[in-house]
């Protein structure tokens, strides 16, 4: 199947946009290389290389580095100082985010902090207000989740029926999510230690970027499962992801996990702070504007096959996704190979972590026809996954958060493979 692959693609008229990267190994690597222009570039040719058994390898070096041919790329979108970047979910493998892959959302650019200046005060309704230290913070005892972090904008763009796009990847659509191992202290240890006072029932959490991010956070939350997180997959956090310290809430929606934190206050109610009440609150279909939807939703993504693969033959091919809830474990996922008729379900890869992301996979028999190709997870508590009519009953046309409902990718005979939400709604 992997050689066929290499060959049928170079006739193809279309191969700028659709291509197949063939590695030194012969091995057809499901991935497109892309640059920050989005382009997509095959990777070069190599010349045949001398037998390795035959020549000494290359010594040890103190950090090491991807294969020359494996380049995964983050998309950048960049408005002034507010920017991002998606993490290639299409070209990633299990359920782990390579920390230099992790998506970025920042609202005032990157600070420059150092380890041994940063501080975080805790004060407000607390009987010692104290201001803690980096070191004074990472002597405390520690825990380790593997973890989803997703932005609650992450899926925007295919909801409108008047603007469904058919050319748009899954990085582009859902790449504003990542799942990584955090390592920090529970929030509750340090809120121990102040002295939380009777009557307190919210948080303030605040960066010390330039957007000084402000959020109000329920101390029933940070009580459970926040974290001052300084870990990363088994590094300090990097710049991006909010060095040395971060708030992480698992399963909130990504801004509330507020970077470079250097103050937290706790309250007898939410502060209702910029970043809370012009952003971050969802029109509902009354008419009406809910605020403090902080749980993620249940979601699914078909990762492979989607735009803008190809599929060379009809037979045996792997439906692979990811899946998560903010809300604890998925329970199950199902697929559609019949744009929605029927569903089956998909294989689990475990372990299933509440919280987390879960890869599935599930074996298709394709016939060369045009099919739609759909997942749809329920989690633990018994919510599924909605379809995007169920959605805009819900919310009416204009919310542009929490837009989890199903996805379709079309599979056209030819093997091309597009978004195909448009062709249900
Ligand atoms: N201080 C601060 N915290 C922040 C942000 C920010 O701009 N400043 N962006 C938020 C948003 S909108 C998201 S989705 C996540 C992104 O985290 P990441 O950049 O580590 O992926 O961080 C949140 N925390
Ligand atoms: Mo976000």
């Amino acid at each position: 199947m992997a050689r066929d692959a290499e060959t049928p693609r170079t006739d193809r008229s279309n191969l700028s946009r659709r291509a197949w990267i063939t590695t030194a190994s012969g091995v057809v690597a499901a991935g497109l290389i892309r640059t920050q222009s989005d382009a997509i570039r095959l990777s070069a040719q190599e010349a045949p290389r001398a037998d390795p058994t035959k020549v000494p390898g290359r010594f040890v070096s103190p950090v090491g580095s991807r294969a020359p041919a494996e380049q995964p790329r983050r998309l950048l979108r960049t408005e002034a100082l507010s920017s991002s970047s998606r993490t290639p979910l299409d070209q990633l493998m299990g359920t782990i985010t390579p920390a230099d892959l992790h998506f970025e959302r920042h609202h005032g650019g990157v600070p420059d902090i150092r380890v041994e200046d940063h501080e975080l005060l805790v004060h407000g309704m607390v009987e010692r207000p104290m201001v803690f230290t980096m070191s004074d913070i990472m002597r405390y005892p520690r825990v380790s989740r593997i973890r989803f972090l997703e932005c609650s904008g992450n899926g925007g763009g295919v909801y409108s029926r008047d603007r469904m796009p058919t050319e748009i990847t899954v990085q582009q659509l859902d790449g504003l999510l990542s799942t990584s191992e955090w390592t920090g202290v529970p929030v509750s240890t340090i809120l121990r230690e102040v002295g939380v006072r009777p009557g307190a029932s919210w948080i303030l959490a605040e960066g010390s970027d330039s957007a000084v991010m402000s959020r109000s956070v329920p101390l029933e939350k940070v009580m459970d499962d926040a974290l001052l997180a300084f870990g990363q997959n088994g590094e300090m956090i990097r710049p991006e992801q909010g060095y040395p310290l971060r708030l992480f809430l698992p399963g909130f929606e990504g801004n509330t996990s507020v970077k470079w934190l250097r103050r937290i206050e706790v309250t007898d109610a939410p502060t209702h702070t910029r970043d809370e009440t012009s952003k971050y609150t969802d029109p509902l279909g009354d008419g009406t504007v809910r605020q403090f939807s902080l749980a993620m939703d249940a979601k699914s993504v078909i990762t492979f096959p989607s735009y803008p693969y190809v599929l060379p033959d009809r037979g045996w091919w792997e439906i692979r996704g990811l899946a998560w809830s903010g809300r604890g474990r998925v329970a199950r996922v199902d697929v559609s190979t019949d744009g929605g008729r029927n569903w089956v379900a998909a294989e689990l890869q475990g372990p299933i972590l509440p919280k987390s992301t879960v890869r599935f996979r599930h074996l298709f028999e394709w016939n060369g026809r045009d099919t739609l190709l759909m997942s749809r997870v329920t989690d633990e508590t018994g919510y599924v996954q909605p379809t995007v009519e169920q959605l805009w009953e819900a919310r009416g046309p204009s919310t542009s958060y929490h837009q989890n409902h199903q996805r379709a990718w079309k599979l056209a005979r030819t093997g091309e493979v597009t978004f195909g939400l448009g062709e249900l709604v």
